[in-house]
């Protein structure tokens, strides 16, 4: 990794932003091989309750993957890379704290795939209070492909949510959002409670990003009983992607790789 990604991480910032942002924290080389980690994942069957894989059912009628949640027990570089080293580093510095994985999933978005309404992270992590996110950039992540919109300053607790578990849209409109379009190969830490949200992607290229949630050692190992939890809730609701409704698109599991997915 880059050395930018290990210089002094500024906590004056952090604490009244509740993000950090590391322009091209992976080398290209690095790059290349996440991009090649990524579409293995992408392409593998999903598993029940194990590699879940789910698709997006798109304008067009076509079917493409949209997100893979619990991989990093079964593949190791993207373990290694995503548990030990620079990244869950950074996420120690700021949690103050050794960082352990939480969960981490691939958002794909492909050409004409669904944004995500405005949330909050914490509504959707049982069992911790106090979590931060890193979305690894795969590909360069942009205006028209649906990169993160954050509305800075506002992670100071948790704003009203509507029945999906999302930012009351009320609220959500009145926040100023900020787009954050990043390279590929950067890195975008936020704390659970700076609310989010993205676009459609409108561009004509697929807009991948890994997101991996850390929590402080103190409260726990919680990775095993966030994906059984996630797996009981979910069983009735197969096609929410997450323990909130905050997906824009209408999305199922899938069993089988997906042939038409990444171009
Ligand atoms: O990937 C995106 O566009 C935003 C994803 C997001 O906010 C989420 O998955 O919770």
């Amino acid at each position: 990794m880059r050395d930018n990604a290990t210089s002094t991480i500024d906590l004056d910032n952090w604490n009244r932003d509740g993000l950090l942002v590391v322009e091209d924290a992976l080398s290209a080389r690095e790059l290349q091989e996440l991009q090649q980690w990524v579409f293995d994942i992408e392409h593998r069957p999903g598993t029940p309750n194990q590699l879940l894989q789910y698709d997006e059912t798109i304008a067009d009628g076509g079917t493409r993957r949209c997100r893979t949640e619990n991989f990093v027990p079964y593949h190791d570089g993207l373990r290694t890379l995503l548990t030990v080293g620079r990244i869950p580093d950074i996420a120690s510095s700021l949690l103050g704290e050794t960082a352990v994985l939480y969960k981490e999933k691939i958002n794909y978005k492909a050409p004409g795939g669904s944004g995500f309404a405005a949330h909050q992270d914490a509504p959707a992590y049982p069992y911790v209070s106090n979590t931060i996110a890193c979305m690894v950039a795969v590909d360069d992540s942009t205006l028209a492909n649906g990169c993160l919109e954050i509305a800075r300053k506002m992670h100071a607790a948790q704003l009203p949510t509507d029945a999906r578990g999302c930012v009351e849209p009320e609220v959500a409109e009145n926040l100023s959002w900020e787009p954050l379009p990043v390279s590929a190969g950067s890195l975008v830490f936020f704390h659970c409670y700076v609310p989010h949200r993205s676009g459609a992607n409108t561009s004509d290229s697929t807009r991948r990003a890994i997101y991996l949630t850390y929590n402080g050692e103190s409260d726990g190992q919680l990775r095993e009983s966030y994906y059984a939890k996630r797996i009981h809730d979910l069983a009735d609701q197969p096609d929410q992607l997450s323990l909130i409704g905050h997906f824009s698109g209408t999305a199922k599991p899938a069993s089988s790789s997906n042939k038409e997915g990444q171009a």
